[in-house]
């Protein structure tokens, strides 16, 4: 875990930035990083503070975002598209140039534009909605299918490796440093009895079945900002895990965060299902912004991956609570163990629908 942020500190940090802040507040639902939303003589501004304990190598991160979101602006600049600052992350360096700046306790903070007239939706409103989200993150994984630069970091390494979130949950079950196992036996039994399913994507890399990309990897639907007039799907936000990956997981956790009829931490895991018109809305939206960057193979997956993805959330949400609730930002007690069980339960419904969500996928052309 990070440190808390000390109250003064954001705003100094924002005059360094050069921002001339009257307020600076806290931003946003994100789990991860420390966001805040400066206001002041400028423009609006987003200012973050990097989770380090999350992130640990921030240095080379700030280098990715550089890169992804330079080649993304050069694409929509050739493509001729209007309002291109709320189209694409825009970095703000400080006066001396840098892309982001170290504080005296060494954490690493940076400025984007604040992409105003938008929002993010922690939870989805329409097909419509779903459909317009999946194809910004579809276009965006076409926007960078020719990037040629530098291999990027892998901000975290083996984010998506199912099998080690796996291991890694099996060895918090053993270790149960806060004594939790026990009133969650039923859920550590259910979840170490999918380890082959665990195993899905990971086989089908290795043989070579599915390729290698450059991919967001944290496609959940508040990652990207809806305009608040048109309703049009503006911008990709979070680019912290922009890393190598397979573009099955971006589609799978939007089915993991959209196609479902509760919210990712509902305190009642029974009322979860799947949002059949939300998972087909979000297949067609991905594969229309996707376009030809996707192989058939990658398609025929789309179901499975949605299974896998929710699977390793909930290793990663249940492990969480066991071990204390160290790694993922928490509003109460129990929140990490109610997202282990929507995962869950969401998990089960995939399984059951499996069979018509991948006949509508076979019918998309
Ligand atoms: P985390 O990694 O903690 O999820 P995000 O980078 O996703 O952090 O930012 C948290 C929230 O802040 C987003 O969900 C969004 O609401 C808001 N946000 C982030 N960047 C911008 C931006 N440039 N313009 C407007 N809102 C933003
Ligand atoms: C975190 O950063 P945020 O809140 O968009 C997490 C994702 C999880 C998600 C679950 C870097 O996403 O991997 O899927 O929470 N990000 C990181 O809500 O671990
Ligand atoms: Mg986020």
């Amino acid at each position: 875990m990070t440190p808390p942020v000390p109250d003064e500190l954001p705003t100094a940090v924002a005059a360094v930035f050069g921002l001339e802040p009257r307020s600076v507040r806290r931003y946003g639902g994100g789990h991860i990083n420390d966001t805040y939303l400066v206001e002041g003589s400028r423009a609006p501004h987003i200012l973050q503070r990097i989770n380090d304990a999350v992130f640990t190598h921030p240095v080379e991160l700030m280098d990715n975002v550089s890169r992804v979101t330079r080649h993304v602006r050069a694409r929509l600049v050739r493509d001729g598209a209007d309002d291109v600052d709320r189209r694409v992350l825009t970095l703000v360096p400080t006066p001396d140039g840098s892309d982001w700046h170290v504080d005296a306790n060494g954490h690493v903070w940076r400025v984007f534009l604040f992409i105003g007239g938008a929002t993010s939706h922690e939870v989805v409103t329409s097909p419509e909605h779903a459909y317009r989200s999946a194809s910004a993150f579809g276009r965006f994984q076409q926007q960078l299918a020719d990037y040629d630069g530098p291999r990027l970091y892998e901000t975290i390494p083996r984010f998506h490796d199912t099998v080690k979130r796996y291991a890694d949950f099996a060895a918090v079950v053993d270790a149960d440093p806060c004594g939790r196992a026990a009133e969650v036996r039923e859920e550590i039994d259910w979840l170490l009895g999918r380890r082959e399913l665990a195993g899905a994507m990971l086989s089908l890399q290795a043989e070579g079945v599915l390729p290698e990309r450059i991919t967001h990897n944290d496609t959940k639907l508040s990652n990207v900002l809806l305009d608040d007039v048109t309703g049009e799907a503006l911008c990709v936000l979070d680019l912290d895990t922009v890393m190598p990956g397979l573009c099955l997981y971006d589609f799978a956790d939007l089915c993991r965060s959209g196609a479902t009829t509760v919210a990712e931490d509902d305190p009642d895991a029974s009322k979860v299902d799947v949002d059949v018109p939300m998972f087909e809305a979000l297949a067609e939206g991905y594969l229309s912004g996707a376009g030809s960057a996707l192989q058939p193979a990658e398609r025929e997956l789309l179901v499975l991956a949605g299974e896998v993805m929710t699977l390793e959330q909930a290793y990663r949400f249940l492990g969480d609570h066991l071990a204390g609730d160290t790694y993922y930002q928490t509003s109460r007690t129990g929140q990490n163990l109610d997202r282990a069980r929507t995962q869950i339960a969401l998990v089960k419904a995939l399984q059951r629908h499996e069979p018509s969500l991948n006949a509508f996928v076979a019918g998309l052309s």
